[in-house]
């Protein structure tokens, strides 16, 4: 692109992405730009973009009516509107909100409900109750099932505006009668308590779901709600056991802890008493009462059918983990064993034994031995402290997991599944991209998640652009966009992809991860996408489409293993609990310690990903990318150079892009003509012709329109006369009546 001097441009700069400039001098090969506080800086032809200099101050609420749709553009106009407390702006029919990190209680209420059911998208301000509607008008007209995908990073509002869409769809699909128990109801205090126990606060976000979530709404023929099912994804195991600094175990321990006759029943005191919970000083989050919060999860327990019974063994169970973790080892009186360290420890394994219903000597065998299997028989080997202390932590984990996933299949027994209901709309909130400072299995199955995600919103917003195209009848060429399948295979790809290639790895008890990296290199020596770091031996970097993700290897053989430890599930089979002894009922064993059999979480994940893609594909996706405005989680602060990453990873820029290289402005004929036929002066008379022909024909339209509501409107009069003279005829009757029967009364 070439500017000329005077030409108003974005020029692209270090600390705010993009800042406002004209060209005030043409070079050779740059420009020189000048600011609005008089600053000249030379800038090449690359770093301008040029600026729509009438554009409206509050900024538009569709990005397509940009005059140019360029990063700058678009990054300015959410920052306007941000600034004027509009959250919410569409890119098309995408919708990205800005978390406001207030409460905004206006936006939210019935009356916003009300006015948002059944309007036109694009009617009234941008709102996410508008694609709510929209997907639930498309089910209804269409008869096809719909899916919303909610993404962003961690603290960009996915779970509020998840609920927001969970609370419209009840709203429309509800029976509007109040009923404790309804589906309805049902569905919407799965939130909180799926929160209590898979939230927990992290440095990026007080709330943060530790867990991906997709919830399936059935509906009948006539749009009410019928049934509901809630599949999750790879909670974070590590939490329970490992928690680092200004972050939090997850929440219902600390309610537990505040929970009053409860906590003492179990012998639970405050949080900085357990090892689980004091290994970061942070036990209170502002504005929120643990107890408080513990009343809310027991009664959310109470609407999601879950018995009294029930509710008492989830948490003595999560008690019984607090005391788990506080049990230490010291050396045993033979080599390399262990014993329980002390009093205070032998107190814990008793408590934790009694909790969980089981013999204290059989809890204390299982963290101190394991036993061989060998050709001559059983070996009881005894473990060392460390191993003691790994072992007493894998139970923690697993029964933690299970008590989780207890918790989702109860919520969808209860709910109840329509299964001949051939509406539904599904609503997803899984983690956003990630890339910290250590990324370990966690963040690679996360970022995988994502890769798939992105595959899925390039092809459906391309697709999308065609079809908008074959509808308008314009020619245009095949728009060829980068697509990220690449990436996706180099992960998932059978039999050479990283997971196959990991999966491999843990098969055979020799390898660790250092022959696991080696092998992943010497696969992928040219691989444009997975790179060697220059100062490790074992990670390896992944070029993923959001940016680039150095992975720590260390533990991704031991993370993606999955099965419950032979003595761990003996001995809660044991319980006299009968919620505690099923609870690893549909766990795979582990078969034997030397088997080359195992089962793998990334391929599980993998193929949950795969079953949600085939559901996805077979609905008409909405997509909410939500973006966080800045790391404070304050109000009314918009960081440029985050957002523009935010935009950029979660594929907005991309849509953009796509659009770009088709027909990026959209406006009306009028719109069009007001702006450009100036341009074309000597041609504007044919032109004006036509649009006054046409403005004719639309008044005329309008005006027989308006002639029948006049007709409509002078029968309906006549009705209300015809009504009004005959009921005041009836009252004069009335009135002579009364005066006979007065003048009757008087005679009398
Ligand atoms: V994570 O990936 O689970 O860590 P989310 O889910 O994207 O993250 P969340 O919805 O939990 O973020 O939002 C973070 C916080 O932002 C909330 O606890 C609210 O305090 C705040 N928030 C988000 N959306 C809204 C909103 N529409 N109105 C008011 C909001 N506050
Ligand atoms: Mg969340």
């Amino acid at each position: 692109m070439s500017f000329g001097r005077g030409a108003k441009v974005w020029a692209e700069e270090k600390e705010l992405g993009w800042i406002e400039a004209e060209v005030v001098e043409v070079r050779d090969k740059s420009f020189v730009v000048e600011t609005p506080q008089r600053k000249k800086v030379s800038v090449s032809v690359e770093k301008l973009l040029p600026r729509d200099p009438d554009a409206e101050h509050g900024g538009v609420d569709d990005m397509t009516k940009l005059t140019y749709l360029n990063e700058p553009g678009v990054l300015y106009n959410l920052a306007r509107r941000y600034g004027l407390n509009e959250i919410y702006t569409y890119t098309g029919s995408i919708l990205i909100a800005v978390n406001p990190f207030k409460k905004l209680p206006h936006l939210y209420n019935e009356h916003m409900m009300e006015q948002y059911k059944g309007i036109q998208f694009g009617e009234l301000s941008p709102h996410v109750f508008a694609v709510a509607d929209a997907s639930y008008r498309a089910m209804m007209c269409e008869g096809r099932s719909q899916s919303i995908l909610v993404s962003g990073e961690s603290g960009a509002g996915k779970t509020e505006t998840t609920k927001l869409i969970m609370q419209y769809l009840t709203y429309v699909g509800g029976r509007a009668v109040f009923d404790n128990r309804s589906v309805e109801q049902q569905v919407l205090e799965s939130n909180p308590l799926l929160e209590a126990f898979g939230n927990a606060r992290t440095i990026r976000n007080d709330n943060s779901s530790r867990f991906g979530k997709f919830v399936e709404i059935q509906f009948d023929a006539n749009g009410r709600i019928s049934g509901a099912a809630i599949r999750t994804y790879l909670l974070e195991r590590s939490r329970v056991v490992q928690i680092s600094d200004h972050e939090r175990n997850y929440h219902c321990f600390y309610q537990l802890c505040a929970s009053g006759k409860d906590a003492e029943k179990f012998k639970v005191g405050h949080p900085s008493s357990f090892h689980y919970l004091n290994q970061s000083k942070t036990y209170e989050l502002d504005g929120i009462s643990n107890a408080h919060e513990y009343l809310k999860t027991r009664r959310a327990m109470d609407i999601v059918g879950i018995s009294l019974d029930d509710q008492e063994a989830v948490f003595r169970t999560i008690a019984g983990i607090l005391h788990l973790g506080n049990i230490e080892f010291s050396p045993g009186n033979e080599h390399d064993s262990s014993a329980v360290k002390d009093k205070v420890s032998k107190f814990h394994l008793q408590m934790a034994a009694k909790l969980f219903m089981c013999d204290a000597e059989l809890l204390h065998k299982t963290l101190c031995t394991r036993s061989i299997q060998t050709h001559e028989g059983n070996i009881v080997k005894a473990l060392d402290c460390s191993a003691a202390a790994a072992g007493r932590d894998v139970l923690a984990k697993t029964l933690y997991a299970q008590i989780f996933d207890w918790l989702v299949d109860n919520i969808n027994k209860s709910v109840g599944q329509d299964l001949n209901s051939k509406m539904q709309i599904g609503v997803l909130d899984i983690y956003g991209f990630e890339c910290f400072k250590n990324n370990s299995f966690e963040q690679f199955c996360i970022n995988f998640a994502n890769e798939k995600l992105q595959q899925h919103f390039n092809e459906h917003v391309f697709k999308m652009e065609q079809e908008e195209y074959k509808n308008e009848e314009i020619n245009w060429s095949y728009i060829e966009f980068i697509d990220n399948h690449d990436v996706v295979n180099l992960i998932e790809k059978k039999p050479f992809g990283i997971i196959s290639l990991l999966d491999e790895a843990c098969m055979f008890p020799k390898s660790t991860h250092e022959t696991f990296s080696t092998k992943l290199f010497q696969n992928f020596r040219n691989h444009s996408r997975l790179e060697k770091p220059k100062f490790s031996e074992t990670d390896f970097t992944v070029s993923h489409y959001a940016g680039k993700v150095t992975y720590q290897t260390e533990t991704f053989l031991e993370k993606n293993r999955d099965y419950v430890i032979v003595e761990h599930r003996s001995l809660i089979s044991s319980s006299k609990c009968r919620f505690i002894s099923g609870l690893f009922d549909s766990f795979p064993e582990e078969t034997s310690r030397s088997s080359y059999k195992f089962s793998s979480v990334a391929s599980r994940f993998k193929q949950q990903l795969q079953a949600l893609m085939e559901t996805l594909n077979s609905t008409e996706p909405h997509y909410v990318r939500c973006v966080k405005p800045n790391s404070l989680n304050c109000p009314q602060k918009f960081e440029n150079l985050s957002v523009l990453h935010q935009l950029r990873c979660g594929g907005v820029l991309e849509a953009i892009r796509i659009s770009l290289a088709g027909y990026p402005s959209r406006r009306t004929y009028s719109e069009f003509l007001d702006r450009f036929g100036l341009l074309v002066l000597e041609h504007m008379d044919g032109i004006q012709t036509a649009a006054e022909e046409a403005k004719h024909v639309e008044v005329s339209k309008l005006q027989k329109s308006l002639e029948l509501l006049h007709a409509e409107l002078n029968a309906a009069k006549f009705v209300i006369d015809g009504e009004c003279n005959r009921s005041s005829s009836l009252l004069s009757e009335i009135n002579m009546l009364r005066k006979d029967k007065a003048t009757l009364q008087h005679n009398l």
